[in-house]
């Protein structure tokens, strides 16, 4: 380093730290920045502009924007990284801080802040941003200020701050890290020329990280694969359950083969990312237990319960695993994260997924037939009979998302959003050879930042993408709908079902207070989505029937469109709910012959 380039370093204290820290996210693997513009946070925001590993998505809600990179880090469980300005913009990273903690996702929230001198001074836009998401991440550090004379171990500690925020962040259990980073001012570099020779001497495009964090996976004992191999190979009668978030990779292949050899049905959650694919067909994985298991009574009791993921979102499955007492309930995740709300498990192997079906399919050498396994092979498949009758020449919104889902082309995803939509997909989305990725935020269940979340997932996803929701969960993230402008080549589908107002709260019992029902549960908008759609360019279309939105969903070919469409479903929440509860007493007809003969 020569002395003009010292002097620029001493002129440029908080450009030089910023721009130090961004080049080791870089050379961590860190890949990609949603900023939110402000002026405290300019040294970040001009360092990760200048970084050429770095690709940049500018937002103007930090609400939105947090689900963004949610969705980015979803799509490449990779962490993305988060910048905003110091005071309420922080807050407002909170929801999707919350939901990436509550289901493991990778994400930096790097927030700009005041120096310690005007802390609690009445500063303007001064808030106490020290450790403000609280027990929500993994970690957080009130970051050192920049000096003009740093000593070298300040500079050192900068780079392994971003190395430890990037492994913290990506281990074996994943989650939000938050740095808060004072800056004093100036916070613009001297000129563009100084600016320039920052950049250069200190990124190194492509150079390896000044420390590598890595971690391996966690292998499961013998004596463990051996005790589960002796239950399964009594012949006992078993279920496998995978949740939502599964680990993807091979598992979904593995875990499907492991059933076959223990002869136990597979119920995969529609999140899991083992519902869906080519595993699926030559091996017992069913999704219809949603419909036939309203009767979780009459059914006989496994001995064994094998669990994968988060919990379920089928609400009769989980009372089905709420009311065996008498089976053994295995629950392993290798993350270590705790996803039982019934408190029935009875042994938690905190392994690796993969290797653990791996080593038990080495034990399990031939697949097993059972009656168990007959009777749940008819069962699922008199169930999806049983609702194809049910749902026929129906005009509802459960029957909406049927169509829907049997229309997705093969190499797809879906962002099904909370409330209704994430229930009806799993109730309606059929096991299926095709590769479809099913997302939603299911840590926290949010109706917010559903829409900002699927176009995080598309920015990193070639495949087309269906943002599925209600129509309040639409208009509560409508403001992300501008992030489509980073979105040109992608394909992406809005199907909004719109029963003006909260559709799920009919199936609760505070439906029959009436009044205030409709005005304090209920509520009723009457938003135009027409006009949200002109805001922002989408394609609007309003089917009237089920066969017109087929006909739209199959006319225009994936990859084919040159805006965003969003199809408006109108729907009417009362009939809809009706019709949801004809169809359970419907199927348990058609399933009484099932119980009479067994
Ligand atoms: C941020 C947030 N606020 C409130 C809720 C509570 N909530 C759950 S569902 C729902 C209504 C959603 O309505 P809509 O998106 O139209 O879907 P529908 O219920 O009609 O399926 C609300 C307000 C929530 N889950 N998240």
């Amino acid at each position: 380093m020569n002395d003009n380039e010292r002097t620029i370093i001493r002129q440029n204290p908080a450009m030089h730290w910023a721009t130090i820290f961004v080049d080791e996210l870089a050379r961590s693997g860190l890949r990609d920045v949603c900023i939110a513009p402000g002026s405290r946070s300019t040294p970040l925001a001009l360092a990760f502009y200048a970084h050429p590993a770095i690709q940049l998505y500018t937002h103007l809600d930090e609400r939105s924007a947090g689900f963004f990179a949610l969705g980015l880090a979803l799509a490449t469980n990779r962490p993305s990284a988060l910048v905003c300005t110091s005071g309420t913009a922080v807050a407002n990273f909170f929801p999707a801080v919350v939901e990436a903690n509550m289901s493991q996702v990778p994400l930096l929230v790097l927030t700009a802040d005041r120096p310690h001198e005007l802390r609690h001074s009445g500063a303007n836009q001064t808030i106490d941003q020290v450790k403000i998401f609280g027990d929500h991440v993994q970690w957080s550090v009130d970051v050192a200020l920049p000096e003009k004379e740093a000593p070298a171990i300040a500079l050192l500690n900068l780079r392994t701050l971003a190395a430890r925020a990037v492994g913290a962040a990506d281990g074996l259990r994943k989650g939000p890290v938050h740095l808060n980073f004072p800056f004093r001012k100036p916070l613009e570099p001297q000129n563009v020329k100084s600016w320039k020779v920052l950049a250069a001497i200190i990124t190194k495009a492509g150079a390896p990280p000044s420390t590598r964090i890595e971690h391996g996976s966690i292998r499961p004992l013998d004596r463990q694969v051996d005790e589960l191999a002796a239950l399964i190979g009594r012949g006992s009668q078993g279920l496998i359950i995978c949740g939502p978030r599964c680990p993807g990779g091979k598992f979904p292949e593995a875990v499907a083969m492991l059933a076959r050899l223990c002869g136990y049905p597979l119920f995969a959650d529609p999140l899991s990312g083992v519902r869906f694919g080519l595993h699926t067909a030559d091996a017992p994985v069913f999704g219809g237990y949603e419909t036939y298991l309203r009767a979780y009574e009459r059914f006989p009791k496994p001995e064994i319960v094998l669990r994968f993921g988060a919990v379920p979102v089928s609400s009769h499955l989980n009372q089905f695993l709420a009311h065996n007492e008498s089976a053994l309930q295995v629950h392993v995740r290798e993350n270590g994260v705790w996803a039982d709300e019934n408190h029935m498990t009875g042994l938690f192997l905190q392994v690796n997924e993969l290797e653990l079906c791996l080593s038990l399919a080495k034990r399990l050498d031939q697949p097993r037939q059972s009656d168990w396994m007959e009777a749940w092979i008819t069962l699922e498949a008199q169930g999806w009979q049983a609702v194809d009758k049910a749902i026929e020449g129906r005009e509802f919104d459960g029957a909406y998302v049927a169509d829907l889902l049997n229309l997705l082309p093969d190499r797809s995803a879906l962002l099904a959003g909370n409330s209704l939509p994430v229930r009806h997909v799993n109730q309606f989305g059929r096991p299926s050879t095709r590769s479809l990725k099913v997302f939603a935020n299911r840590g926290a269940s949010g109706i917010d930042g559903n829409l900002s979340t699927g176009l995080g997932i598309s920015a990193r996803t070639p495949q087309p993408i269906t943002i599925l929701t209600g129509d309040i969960t639409f208009y509560h993230d409508s403001n992300g709908l501008l992030a489509l402008r980073h979105l040109e080549s992608r394909d992406v589908t809005f199907v909004v079902l719109n029963n003006d107002g909260g559709g799920i709260f009919r199936r609760l019992p505070v439906a029959k207070f009436e009044p205030p029902f409709n005005e304090v549960f209920g509520a009723a908008h009457g938003l135009n989505l027409a006009d949200i759609a002109r805001t922002y360019r989408l394609d609007y279309r309003r089917p009237q029937s089920r066969e017109e939105m087929r006909a739209i969903l199959t006319t225009a070919a994936p990859g084919t469109q040159k805006r965003a469409r969003l199809i408006e479903i109108r729907t009417d929440g009362e009939r809809d709910n009706q019709l949801h509860n004809e169809i359970g007493v419907m199927v348990d007809h058609a399933l009484a012959d099932f119980w009479n003969q067994n």
